[in-house]
């Protein structure tokens, strides 16, 4: 049996969603909600001692970290398979993956608490209880930065640099998409897979014409997005309404701001 803890609007529970939903797999929801600390309980700290989703159970085995659980479900569940057959290809698309994990994530969290959800933290907590989530955030950079994040917003010293990289990541994905072909190889694999929920988030803070601006990452997004897989994932039962209410409210308040980074 297949369980996911994870939550409707992470980008790290969106991507591993979709490989599921593409893969055809059953699994078991256990959705967290991260504004009330369900992943800093002792019980989900046991799986994941990093406090944060996705998580998948396998057969009562937890496997953390969102690009680990994706090979992971191609390593269990290979029939229908989103890796590359060739093996160089199979090295362009974890260079991809890699980037998520190495800096495309961080940047994303920082756009996105900075200019999108620093204001829920204070329409839902008293500012001890934010102080107190805060304070229970396990990684020691992260609790620091969340912090800043929600303290200074906008005029957070990494908002530009983030900002920079994300325009950099379109940049990359424009120049390696062909017109009507994926990122690596001639299908649809886990580099897709794991960028798409990261373009939708500039697009959710109101920045689509940045994508709609790159033709060929514009016609991927249109092709991609139309997939039944991906309204299993990311819509049916999973789009967070008011989320994604408040990144585009956000977003359009930021918008000169960010074209001024941008354009940096
Ligand atoms: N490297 C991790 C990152 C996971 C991560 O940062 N998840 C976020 C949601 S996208 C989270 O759970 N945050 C917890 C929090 O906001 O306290 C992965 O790829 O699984």
């Amino acid at each position: 049996m297949l369980e996911l803890f994870h939550n409707d609007m992470s980008v790290c529970a969106q991507k591993v969603r979709h490989l599921l939903a593409e893969k055809e797999l059953q699994w078991e929801s256990r959705h967290m909600s991260l504004r009330h600390k369900e992943q800093f309980s002792p019980q989900y700290l046991a799986l994941n001692p990093n406090g944060v989703v996705p998580t998948l159970v396998h057969d009562g085995r937890p496997v953390i970290e969102s690009t680990i659980i994706c090979e992971y479900l191609e390593d269990a569940f290979g029939e229908t398979s989103f890796r590359p057959a060739d093996s160089v290809d199979r090295a362009r698309m974890r260079l991809w993956t890699k980037q998520l994990d190495d800096t495309i994530h961080a940047a994303t969290v920082v756009v996105t608490v900075g200019i999108g959800i620093r204001h829920q933290y204070a329409e839902i907590h008293t500012q001890e209880e934010i102080d107190e989530i805060l304070d229970s955030v396990p990684n020691p950079k992260w609790r620091v930065l969340k912090r800043q994040l929600i303290e200074s917003g906008m005029n957070h010293p990494d908002l530009a640099g983030a900002l920079l990289r994300l325009q950099q990541m379109l940049d990359d994905m424009e120049g390696a998409l062909p017109m009507g072909g994926w990122l690596v190889g001639d299908a649809i694999s886990i580099a897709d897979i794991g960028l798409l929920p990261y373009v939708l988030r500039l697009d959710h803070l109101n920045f689509g014409d940045l994508i709609e601006q790159r033709p060929n990452l514009a016609d991927w997004y249109g092709r991609i997005t139309a997939r039944d897989a991906f309204k299993e994932a990311y819509l049916n039962q999973w789009l967070n309404e008011k989320y994604v209410r408040d990144l585009q409210e956000k977003g359009a308040e930021a918008r000169d701001m960010v074209l001024r980074c941008l354009a940096a």
